[in-house]
């Protein structure tokens, strides 16, 4: 089975192939056949967006379903999502070189309790990509972590991901708190994750809940220029 595998030389593979060896390689945590097979789509003029999309989150998505499944346990989970990062690592500068000027300061993490952390970096890089400056708190952050950097990063936006269930209402903490330090207004709140959807933004009291990180772009993009309206009206 090793040796079928050694015998695989993938830049001999066509697009095609290669995006599904791609998705194999990423079930079996092969880290470093991701960070090539990366590198040889982005050899041939793929654009680092639709690798990121059609190759690495269209092949954890596999990985998603059979864990939940139960077909796949933890430590391959943990295997994949390393082998996600080896690729990611390789784009996410790419992703980030629009040379765009910054149009917005975020400050984002995961929340207390919960370590996923893949969806929250794609949306790191996706901003970063699209000229926001962002600062990343990293996984299982308290309330107070998000505060402290909010204040001294000088934010606009707050980001925050959970992907459980039971660490998604712990968002509504942070914005409570915020309530009542007199300061939500002052920033704007943008939540994600898989078990979320749009009802839970609301009833928390979020600015906006977005599906995925393309999303969260094009909403912080709209959020940041109607503060920029009302800062230019009043
Ligand atoms: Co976890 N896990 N996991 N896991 N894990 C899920 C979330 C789960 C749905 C799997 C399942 O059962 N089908 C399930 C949650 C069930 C539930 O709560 N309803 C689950 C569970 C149960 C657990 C453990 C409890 C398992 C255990 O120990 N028994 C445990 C929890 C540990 C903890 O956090 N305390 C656990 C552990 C792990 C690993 C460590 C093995 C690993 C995480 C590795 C890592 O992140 N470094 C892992 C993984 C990889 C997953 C799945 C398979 C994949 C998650 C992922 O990375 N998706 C996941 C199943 C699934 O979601 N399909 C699962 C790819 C990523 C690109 O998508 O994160 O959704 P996502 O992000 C998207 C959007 O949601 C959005 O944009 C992103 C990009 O488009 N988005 C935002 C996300 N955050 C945003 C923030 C924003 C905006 C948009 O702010 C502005």
């Amino acid at each position: 089975m090793a040796d079928e595998e050694d015998d695989i030389i993938l830049s001999e593979l066509d697009d095609e192939e290669l995006v599904a060896q791609m998705m194999d390689d990423l079930y079996d945590g092969l880290a470093d056949e991701i960070a090539e097979a990366t590198n040889i789509l982005l050899e041939r003029g793929w654009e680092p967006y639709d690798i990121l999309t059609k190759a690495l989150v269209a092949g954890m998505t596999i990985v998603g379903h059979d864990f939940r499944d139960g077909i796949l346990f933890v430590p391959e989970v943990l295997l994949a999502a390393n082998a996600m990062k080896a690729g990611m690592s390789i784009l996410k500068p790419l992703l980030a070189e629009t040379g765009a000027p910054t149009i917005g300061r975020m400050v984002i993490g995961t929340v207390k309790g919960d370590i996923h952390d893949i969806g929250k970096n794609l949306v790191s890089m996706m901003m970063e990509g699209a000229g926001f400056e962002v600062v990343d708190l990293g996984i299982n952050c308290e309330v107070d972590k998000y505060l402290n950097a909010l204040a001294a990063e000088n934010a606009d936006i707050l980001g925050m991901s959970a992907l459980l269930t039971t660490t998604m209402p712990y968002m509504k903490v942070v914005i409570d708190t915020m309530i009542d330090q007199g300061k939500r207004d002052d920033y704007i709140i943008l939540v994600g994750g898989a078990p979320l959807n749009e009802e839970f933004g609301k009833a928390i009291g979020a600015d906006a809940y977005c599906r995925d990180a393309a999303v969260a772009v094009e909403t912080a993009k709209t959020f940041m220029a109607r503060k920029h309206n009302r800062a230019s009206a009043g």
